[in-house]
């Protein structure tokens, strides 16, 4: 008898921020893995629709719901329409995230507070009312989108680097509180990868390109299909028994010092 332990069939999936880049990568994975998929945006309905298009042209059940996932008034409303028009939310991803790359001694507060907000408080606000359903069913899987940056600063990423640290610990506090419930919270902590959001520090000729690419032992920066993977498995009954845990996808970054530029 073959059993399937990624296999994802009958289940809902909450993707927040899937509107294009690592959350729709991950989308696509969980959804080829037979997840009915929620999408999330919070840009524009245009933005939403378009990438509503673009995972049904792919075979995928797809459907999008526009909310700014720091309201908590919204996400309560949003969930209970989701709830109701798709069904009870058994995956949920929380990915929506932002990034703004200044000097702290040069970073304005409502700056640093935002991102905070957005990559920090938001996945909290998402997951107590998800939550909610998972732990009347007895059963959820929760992902928390963390970075190398959950272990790593960098210049000018301050305020990133501390959201996404304090994700890694929320990550596992949320473990810590609702694995009795047979809820699985982990989370997926990407390298560099190659999307709109790095787009800045990759291109022309960017001195960052080089440095990554000789920081990573993999020689690359990775492609956002490399994550579905870790996506899949962290959604599925194959990590039934894991809990609190962060799952880095980084070609090796993190488990090296590096070397000398002339070292092969
Ligand atoms: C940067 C990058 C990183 C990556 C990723 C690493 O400016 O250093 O944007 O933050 O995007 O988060 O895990």
């Amino acid at each position: 008898m073959s059993i399937n332990l990624f296999d994802l069939s009958g289940k809902i999936a909450l993707i927040t921020g899937a509107t294009h880049g690592l959350g729709m990568a991950m989308a696509i994975g969980l959804g080829k893995a037979g997840a009915t998929l929620v999408i999330n945006g919070a840009s524009s309905q245009e933005k939403l629709n378009k990438a509503i298009e673009t995972y049904k042209a792919l075979g995928l059940n797809a459907y999008g719901y526009l909310f700014d996932v720091t309201d908590e008034s919204l996400v309560i409303k949003n969930i209970n329409a989701i709830e109701k028009e798709v069904g009870a939310i058994d995956i949920l991803v929380n990915n929506a995230g932002i990034i703004k790359r200044t000097p702290l001694e040069e970073m304005e507060v409502a700056d640093f507070e935002k991102v905070l907000k957005v990559d920090l408080v938001s996945p909290f606000i998402v997951s107590k009312h998800v939550v909610k359903g998972m732990i009347s069913r007895k059963e959820g899987k929760i992902i928390n989108i963390c970075s190398m940056m959950s272990e790593l600063g960098r210049n000018t990423v301050g305020a990133y680097a501390a959201a996404k640290g304090g994700l890694k610990m929320l990550t596992q506090n949320m473990a810590t509180e609702w694995a009795k419930h047979n809820i699985q919270i982990n989370g997926i902590g990407p390298g560099y990868f190659a999307t709109s959001q790095t787009e800045p520090i990759r291109k022309d000729g960017n001195p960052f390109n080089d440095f990554i690419i000789g920081r990573t032992p993999a020689g690359k920066w990775g492609d956002p299909d490399d994550l579905q993977g870790a996506a899949i498995f962290l959604s599925s009954k194959a990590s039934n028994f894991v809990n609190g845990q962060v799952i880095y996808v980084d070609g090796g970054i993190l488990a090296t010092i590096g070397k000398p530029a002339n070292e092969d």
